[in-house]
């Protein structure tokens, strides 16, 4: 629509001259101003398009007898002057119309420059923490939130993905945060659109990501007794959130960004702001400062009490065979726990999630252990006689054993000792403490030299995934060879989100890494994680290549975020493993000596489902195809699935 101003006036085009018949209503809209145009006698007419009642929208009324009649309530006003019948003065607004040669035009005050709001305030406080990414869905309960979202984006300091669920929007969030240690924030309207988030949220909470949950409200005046989408978002979250407040109108605005930042960095954990609706679009105070994290945040890199690295020293100094055990904890501190353990001859293996933390080519690298692992890092734990455990929390899947003296590393004093007493319990940043033994063990190590038997166990493991490359059962291409032929097509410098299920453990056991960076879903173990978190990935390093792993189960409860993909031009590389059914559990059925029952899919082709959606699909249907179907899709400028029929038994 043109737009022309004339003295305190702007007129916009709204109409072409024959567009609305006699009789007729219809919603128009000039600036950011929603109209009801009609044409009664004759003659042309704007009123707002807002019902004095409750906000009905005029336009989408009809006109009855002679009179406007709003759509919710029937209510009526007069067509032209907007009068109501009888004289009241709760009337609607009218605004001058001209039928000009190229069409109507309504002219309307001019539009006054936007005043600063709350929200618009707590927007700048979070770009200057640099929280400067969000994936949400917009809404009636948000929208004053959502514009002060927008304003950041047109000024180019934040970036913003408007996803197809909220839960979506959170594991995307927990992924980017899991990659980078930072977090993004998620946007929910009140009610469902916040409930969506919670497992994204649980799911960042349980592994130690930082989150920021930012959710609609309705009005504080309805707030009580039970309003439309009126959830207590403070109690649905309480036990997720560590830190949860609401804006109200008397809050310190920035004060209150600062500190769910704060909170969700230092705690790595969720912190959750609830925006009641009205609040969003406060004006803000003339001289209120957007808030920033200069003096607020402390360095995290504290030296652990100088008894628990002596003790650790004298451990260390007596150990012949020691391994050292890194997870997730330990992502930010590799290259000086390689130097470590190259300088000592210590191996290295890891949890799942810690897979990749130290390439399978490294002459030091044992693999993963645990259930999704490889027989060599059992084997090492197995041999050794001290086990060095940094920022990994002894889970059930890892299985470290309990039976071998242990120095645990950990910025949470709660992780240590977690289940079963360890020797020497260090609480500390894991860099600090490597950099310490980097300083001290020099000159008084006397360990074996195990890099042989690393180079002997990782012989004996490929011969047998070799082995398995053939198996066939003519039922579907197996999962060795799916990694085998990523092993051969993935690049280096790769992120791989994966989900979870039979296909990730799969993964998990054939996939060799080198430098690629690995993110799950690890104390929640949440199907469905592995797609948005690979969209969070990218949203943090779009630099980098970036692959989803899952199986169909998993992405089935996402399938949809591959119009997101497509939408922001996200490349993620998508291999889909279709072994119609939800593999992990039947198998559970078959081991608990259950029946297989209700395990079995009913699925799209879905190749052809990421091609309806404008993605590239191609679907494999033996193995032989592999490798010009992964080169196909990682070459493609774009988003790219690899859909593989898969045998459920062969993983
Ligand atoms: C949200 C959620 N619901 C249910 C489960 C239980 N669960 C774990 S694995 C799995 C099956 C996944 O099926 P699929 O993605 O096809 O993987 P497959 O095991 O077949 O490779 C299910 C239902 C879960 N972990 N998370
Ligand atoms: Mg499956």
């Amino acid at each position: 629509m043109s737009d022309k101003k004339d003295g305190n006036l702007s007129w916009y085009r709204v109409l072409d001259t024959d567009e609305l018949p006699e009789g007729r209503v219809k919603t128009v809209v000039a600036g950011h101003k929603s109209l009801a145009m009609t044409h009664f006698d004759g003659k042309l007419n704007a009123l707002d398009n807002a019902c004095p009642h409750q906000g009905g929208p005029l336009g989408e009324g009809s006109i009855e007898n002679g009179w406007l009649r709003c759509p919710w309530h029937g209510w009526d006003f007069h067509p032209c002057t907007g009068n109501s019948p009888g004289g009241h003065d709760d009337g609607v607004a009218t605004h001058p119309v001209e039928v000009r040669d190229d069409g109507v035009y309504v002219g309307l005050e001019v539009e006054k420059k936007h005043s600063r709001t709350v929200t618009d305030v707590m927007a700048e406080t979070m770009v200057n923490w640099g929280v400067n990414v969000v994936f949400g869905m917009v809404g009636h309960s948000n929208l004053g939130l959502a514009d002060a979202l927008r304003r950041q984006e047109a000024d180019g300091k934040l970036r913003y993905y408007g996803i197809r669920h909220e839960g979506a929007a959170a594991f995307a969030c927990s992924g980017y945060a899991k990659l980078t240690g930072r977090p993004a924030a998620c946007l929910g309207i009140a009610g469902p659109g916040s409930t969506n988030l919670l497992t994204g949220l649980w799911d960042a909470k349980v592994d130690r990501a930082p989150i920021l949950a930012l959710c609609g409200q309705v009005d504080t005046q309805v707030l009580g007794p039970g309003a439309f989408q009126e959830v207590d978002l403070a109690a649905a979250f309480n036990a997720v959130a560590a830190f949860s407040q609401t804006t109200l109108h008397s809050s310190k605005h920035a004060e209150l960004m600062n500190l769910a930042i704060k909170n969700a960095c230092l705690k790595r954990d969720v912190s959750q702001l609830i925006f009641p609706d009205e609040v969003q679009t406060l004006p803000a105070a003339a001289d209120a400062e957007a808030g920033k994290p200069d003096g607020r945040i402390t360095p995290i890199e504290i030296a652990p009490p100088a008894a628990a690295t002596d003790r650790a020293c004298d451990l260390l100094t007596k150990s012949n065979r020691p391994v050292i055990i890194v997870g997730h904890g330990a992502r930010f501190n590799m290259p000086a726990i390689i130097n470590l353990a190259e300088q000592f001859n210590i191996p290295i293996v890891t949890t799942f999630k810690g897979k990749g933390l130290i390439s399978d080519k490294h002459p030091l690298g044992c693999g993963v252990l645990g259930r999704s692992g490889t027989p060599i890092a059992s084997w090492f734990m197995n041999e050794a006689d001290l086990l060095l455990v940094l920022g990994a929390s002894f889970s059930n899947h890892t299985g470290i054993t309990p039976k071998l003296p242990t120095i645990q590393v950990d910025f949470d004093a709660m992780a240590l000792g977690k289940f079963h007493p360890v020797t020497v319990p260090v609480w500390g940043e894991i860099g600090m403490f490597v950099n310490i033994l980097l300083d001290r063990l020099p000159g008084k190590m006397k360990t074996v030299d195990q890099s042989s038997e690393v180079a002997e166990r990782w012989q004996i493991w490929r011969a047998e995934k070799e082995r398995r490359l053939a198996d066939d059962l003519g039922k579907g291409v197996n999962s060795a060879s799916v990694f085998a032929a990523m092993n051969r097509h993935v690049p280096e410098n790769a992120v791989i989100a994966v989900d979870v299920g039979n296909n990730t453990y799969s993964f998990g056991r054939y996939f060799e890494c080198t430098a690629q960076s690995v993110l799950m879903s690890g104390y929640l173990g949440s199907i469905g994680f592995g797609y948005p978190a690979a969209m969070g990935a990218w949203a943090a390093a779009p630099e980098r290549p970036i692959f989803a792993v899952t199986g169909d189960g998993g992405f089935g409860q996402y399938a949809m975020e591959v119009t997101t993909a497509v939408k922001y031009s996200m490349p993620i590389k998508h291999i889909l493993l279709n072994n119609s059914e939800l593999g992990k559990i039947s198998k559970e059925q078959r081991a608990g000596k259950w029946d297989v029952w209700q395990t079995s899919l009913h699925n799209p082709n879905f190749a052809q489902f990421a091609e309806n959606c404008g993605a590239m699909g191609i679907r494999v249907t033996g193995r032989s195809q592999l490798d010009e179907a992964l080169q196909k899709a990682i070459t493609h400028d774009g988003p790219a699935m690899v859909e593989i029929v898969t045998d459920a038994e062969l993983i």
